[in-house]
């Protein structure tokens, strides 16, 4: 399998590369083969992410090679993992980008153009897993440019749902494993909606167990919404070994198949299920069959208060389609 990830001399590529050279989580017998990409200017820091891989001497690894050219990399790729990209606060040909539509059209450029590449030259049965914010926007900006229905693109909302629940389980004093069905609704932003109403622990529903909804309210949602900026307070950084080991979920869930009775989360292009606008990437909660196949599940019940937060959320993703209009 030739798997793709762009930015990979960046921070979370630095943990996402080694689990992704592990055993298990792609669902094939073959060595992996990986191309790894980054802009010129940090070619070198590449090298040197490259050198510790090789000294890793990983027997699931067959090839390493590294790109400054997104088009050459993707060539028969059966994974992309889209990490690359410019964050907010950076300084872009001499102007500080603060406003999230600039943020879009800059990080659009670049998505149109591995889009476009990933569309020509990449396997029909490729995966695309768009990481580098703001994601579901970049995954749509990329699958538009794309134009091959027959590849798989999605955004990462991965993390989220493991955030929340390690504070489900906090809460309620149980495994994080022992959570089945807790999905996260809409934009990968202050705006998601990660749900608790269809939650099931050890087979009983979350609100048969637990009768707080001003705990929800108050404090789960906010600190799921948050949790971002609180990581980047505490660490001065943003996160990175939990994004890489959410990216590598995302990877193990399409590829394995989805335990029953539970499902997965990533973002994936919308068909108007549960209220959310056809053709902007959500949040939903999705299965997989384990050949490749991926599904949104359409059976949980929201009530008016969880319909009034992902209507927030899907008009966020709705806005932020019309501000790159241009780039789809
Ligand atoms: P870093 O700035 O450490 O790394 C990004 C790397 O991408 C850099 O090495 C840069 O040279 C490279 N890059 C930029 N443009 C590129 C291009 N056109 N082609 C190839 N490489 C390119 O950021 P890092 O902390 O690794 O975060 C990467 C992205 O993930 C950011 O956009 C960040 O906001 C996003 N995140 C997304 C999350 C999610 O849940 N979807 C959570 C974590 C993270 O915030």
């Amino acid at each position: 399998m030739k798997i793709v990830v762009t930015g990979a001399a960046g921070q979370i590529s630095y943990s996402l590369i080694p689990f992704l050279c592990e055993k298990g989580v792609f669902n094939c017998s073959s060595k992996i083969d990986l191309n790894l990409v980054e802009i010129p200017q940090a070619m070198q820091r590449l090298e040197g992410v490259v050198k510790e891989l090789e000294d890793s001497a990983y027997s699931n690894v067959n090839k390493i090679l590294t790109f400054d050219d997104i088009s050459l990399a993707v060539e028969d790729a059966d994974w992309c993992l889209l990490v690359g990209s410019i964050p907010r606060g950076i300084v872009f040909k001499g102007k500080e980008i603060k406003e999230r539509a600039d943020l879009l059209q800059i990080n659009g450029g670049i998505f149109t153009k591995q889009g476009q590449a990933i569309g020509e030259r990449s396997k029909d049965t490729c995966k695309i897993l768009v990481v580098g914010n703001p994601a579901n926007t970049n995954a749509l900006i990329g699958q538009k440019n794309a134009r091959n229905p027959r590849q798989t693109w999605m955004a990462m909302t991965m993390l989220d749902a493991l955030r929340a629940k390690a504070q489900l389980a906090l809460k309620i004093g149980c495994h994080v494993d022992d959570i089945y069905r807790l999905a996260v609704f809409g934009n990968h932003s202050p705006t998601m909606y990660p749900d608790l109403e269809n939650a099931v622990i050890n087979g009983s529903k979350v609100s048969t167990l637990m009768d707080d909804q001003d705990w929800v309210e108050k404090q789960f949602l906010p600190k799921i919404q948050q949790r971002g900026a609180e990581i980047i307070h505490a660490r001065g950084a943003s996160s990175a070994s939990s994004a890489a080991r959410a990216a590598c979920e995302t990877v193990k869930a399409v590829e394995h198949k989805t335990r029953d009775g539970d499902i997965f989360n990533a973002a994936v292009i919308s068909d108007g299920s549960y209220g959310i606008n056809e053709g902007v990437f959500s949040g939903f909660p999705l299965i997989s069959d384990g050949e490749g196949n991926i599904e949104i599940v359409r059976d949980f019940s929201l009530s008016d208060f969880a319909k009034s937060k992902i209507s927030i959320t899907s008009r966020e993703l709705d806005e932020e389609r019309n501000l790159v209009g241009d780039l789809l």
